[in-house]
């Protein structure tokens, strides 16, 4: 199947290209200490379009000193509450004005459509920032009454202060969107930030970094870093100064970075990756599930650390629904990031590319039978038809590991214990969604599910209110909500003889 050519990058997107490498410290941008750059490559095209510098050890030392600087005198954390919530609610503002620009430039970095980066991605970043600056206001403490002494005897009262140093590492397949989540929780709460984007996409953190100097933010109060994660991502993650790190990426990074920050004890919280269960019962619409499982798998290319990889359909639906799922899957229109009628981009990097057409390969020898798809889409981009693999068994590493990208393995069941086993029988446990009108099956199989998220009737219900993470090996700590806020608080109890 051909391809469509990448349209035109807009000139102001052209313009932002052609900057030099440069790194955000203490509300400047600085050049990095050594020479050292790495690749933006356009993966519609497979063409390296910009250099981003590769920061070095010094680099990081920089950034966390700022930030270190930034925290301890006070410039943010001694704001009025209100005033900081102005300034986050500032650069929500800078990021709906610039949403358009901001979005091009996602698609060229990362390859996801402009329907997705524009209509999604932007959007959820301007929410978050508005929903986060609202807890900047309502963060608060408690008084306890000691239960050991005669009441009056102390003024014993719980501070919630902001944790310090955030060091925030994200990934690349919702790099703006992954990154603002981050940011805006520990603004709110007080918290000075060096954010790592991931090295594939990098590009719209830089831009963020022009516009939180726009915004008022203090100097200092975020810093970005553009560099690997073996090199800047463990520095930061074994820095001293360093008081926590929030990470989004791969559960072998996250048990990585774990280890490495034991050392300073830092508070750590980690999103990590999934293996989630879409559960079909036999009494759903064939149509609209499908759709909604199709969605689940093949948004974004299936680069979601949400995406519904495994499909468990009852005996009673199966043929039917999966033959629903591969006429859904055919009708998503692969193509370039840039063309308006693109459904799915292609896969992030040439890594990744190979990583999922050796995963639909190890299937294939391993005896799964393609229902469809299964292929590269021609062209120099890293495209990869939407594929579907029926024919699967509980060992085949299609049905295990994370593949990340657009394959979807189904296989029957027969009743709902049977089906909470097999959708348990994972390392992971990120999220599941179960598609019944029967609200008895329904709440059962919530119960069982070892998942930090569970929907009902629809891909995904996350939401910048609720909290947001895994069970098992896919991370601990929750984003978004309180409990989001709460991973950037620190509990100071005072007690004090009256
Ligand atoms: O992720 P990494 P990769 C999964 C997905 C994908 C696989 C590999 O299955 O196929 O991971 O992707 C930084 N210390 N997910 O290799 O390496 C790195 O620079 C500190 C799921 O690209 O985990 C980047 O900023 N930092 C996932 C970030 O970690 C380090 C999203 C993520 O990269 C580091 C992405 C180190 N030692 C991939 N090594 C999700 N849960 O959504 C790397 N990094």
């Amino acid at each position: 199947t051909s391809i469509a050519a990448q349209p035109a990058y807009s000139e102001g997107a052209a313009r932002l290209l052609q900057r030099a490498p440069a790194l955000f410290v203490n509300g400047e941008w600085v050049a990095s200490s050594h020479d050292k750059t790495l690749a933006v490559v356009d993966p519609s095209t497979g063409k390296e379009i910009a250099r981003i510098a590769d920061a070095s050890d010094a680099d990081v030392d920089r950034a966390v000193a700022a930030a270190r600087a930034a925290f301890d005198d006070g410039r943010w954390t001694g704001l009025p509450p209100y005033a900081r919530a102005r300034l986050i609610e500032r650069l929500a503002d800078l990021l709906e004005a610039h949403n358009d620009e901001l979005a091009e430039l996602e698609s060229i970095d990362n390859g996801k459509p402009m329907a997705l980066s524009g209509g999604y991605d932007l959007p959820r970043c301007v929410a978050t920032l508005r929903y986060m600056a609202g807890w900047a206001t309502k963060l608060a403490g408690q008084t306890i009454e000691p239960a050991m002494h005669p009441t009056g005897t102390f003024h014993s009262y719980v501070r919630r202060e902001p944790v310090g140093v955030c060091a925030q590492i994200v990934p690349w397949n919702y790099p703006l969107m992954m990154a603002v989540q981050k940011i805006a929780v520990a603004l709110a709460a007080g918290c000075t930030i060096v954010l790592k984007p991931a090295e594939q996409t990098s590009l719209t953190a830089l831009r963020l970094g022009d516009l939180v100097a726009q915004s008022g933010i203090p100097a200092g109060v975020l810093n970005i870093v553009t560099g690997l994660g073996e090199t800047a991502g463990d520095r930061l993650v074994r820095h001293p100064q360093v008081d926590k790190i929030a990470f989004t990426g791969s559960t072998e990074v996250g048990k990585i970075i774990n280890r490495a920050a034991t050392d300073t004890l830092k508070r750590v919280t980690l999103e990590l990756g999934g293996k989630s269960p879409v559960i079909v019962l036999p009494d759903v619409d064939i149509a609209s599930t499908a759709a909604g499982a199709a969605r689940s798998i093949f948004a974004n290319a299936g680069q979601v650390c949400i995406a519904g990889s495994r499909l468990y359909a009852h005996r009673d639906v199966f043929d039917r629904l999966l033959e629903a799922v591969a006429d859904n899957a055919r009708d998503w229109k692969v193509g370039p990031s840039l063309a308006p009628d693109t459904r799915m981009g292609p896969l992030v990097s040439q890594e990744q590319h190979e990583r999922v057409l050796s995963y639909i390969d190890a299937g294939r020898k391993a005896g799964a039978s393609v229902l469809t798809g299964g292929e590269a889409l021609g062209g120099d981009g890293y495209f990869v038809s939407p594929t579907v693999l029926v024919d699967v068994k509980p060992d085949m590493t299609v049905v295990k590991e994370e593949i990340f990208g657009p394959v979807l393995v189904a296989q029957r069941f027969d009743d709902l214990d049977e089906v909470a086993r097999a959708a348990n029988d994972t390392p992971y446990g990120l999220a599941a969604s179960v598609w019944t009108r029967d609200i008895s099956a329904m709440h059962r199989l919530t119960a069982k599910i070892k998942a930090g998220m569970v929907w009902g009737n629809c891909p995904s219900g996350a939401d910048i209110a609720l909290p947001f993470g895994g069970y098992k090996q896919s991370g601990f700590g929750r984003e978004n909500g309180s409990q989001g806020i709460e991973a950037y608080l620190e509990t100071k109890t005072v007690s004090i003889l009256l």
